[in-house]
């Protein structure tokens, strides 16, 4: 391998280090915002003003799509309803609506099905908060929304899991822990073995 070619290497190996420190980004429905340095910040990574268009949100069958920088990850997702626009404290007495965990990197649809929550019905603003753990702190992002019935601009083709699991088959609070090998695992391992060899050559 050249000189050229080993820093190519080493390049693409920081960035994909980069994006292992991404934490994770909540990718649809559309977020209040995202701050990579803010989202430990709670309650809503650093967004403490309601959006003044909110999503139309089913209230069943409903789910957040998110992208996750961290290989294995629990979370929570906490629903409030009192609130035009809910401070702290409201979103720290907020009843849980999902909950789970998974063990791969990537797009996850994490669903939540409100059919039974008090307070939830068709014509509610509620805002979506989404508390993620991947080892390295509670990060937050938050959605706000209408809850609606069945809104035809929900787009239920963005639930997708990146292990390739069946999004539909989890259920809402006793969602899947998915094993079995990730994409970002095999990535690492070969950019390992892409270094070794560089190191190997150049040496
Ligand atoms: C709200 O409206 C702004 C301005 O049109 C747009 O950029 C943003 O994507 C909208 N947000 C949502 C949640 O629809
Ligand atoms: C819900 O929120 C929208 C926009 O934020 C607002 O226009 C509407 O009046 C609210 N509806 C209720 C029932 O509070
Ligand atoms: C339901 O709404 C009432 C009235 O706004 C509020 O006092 C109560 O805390 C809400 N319940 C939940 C579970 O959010
Ligand atoms: C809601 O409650 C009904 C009746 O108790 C039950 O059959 C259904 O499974 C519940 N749905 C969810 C999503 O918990
Ligand atoms: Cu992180």
């Amino acid at each position: 391998m050249t000189r050229i070619g080993f820093f190519a290497t080493v390049v693409a190996g920081l960035t994909l280090l980069q994006s292992v420190s991404a934490h994770y980004q909540l990718t649809y429905p559309e977020s209040r915002g995202f701050s990579e340095d803010n989202e430990p910040s709670a309650p809503c990574g650093g967004f403490n003003t309601v959006s003044s268009n909110r999503t139309q949100f089913p209230l069943k069958n409903g789910f957040v799509e998110i992208n996750s920088g961290h290989t294995s990850y629990s979370y929570e997702i906490k629903l409030v309803t009192n609130s035009a626009n809910p401070s702290a404290s409201d979103f720290s007495s907020a009843s849980s609506v999902a909950k789970g965990s998974r063990n791969y990197p990537g797009e996850a649809c994490l669903p939540i099905d409100l059919s039974n929550v008090s307070n939830a019905s068709a014509g509610t603003n509620a805002t979506i908060q989404v508390i993620y753990d991947g080892g390295d702190g509670s990060l937050y992002q938050c959605v706000d929304v209408t809850l609606a019935e069945n809104p035809s601009n929900f787009d239920s083709n963005t639930c997708v899991n990146a292990d390739g699991s069946d999004p539909t088959g989890s259920s809402s609070v006793a969602d899947g822990d998915n094993s079995g090998a990730s994409g970002l695992t095999v990535a690492s391992g070969v950019f390992a073995a892409a270094i070794a060899a560089a190191i190997s050559i150049a040496a």
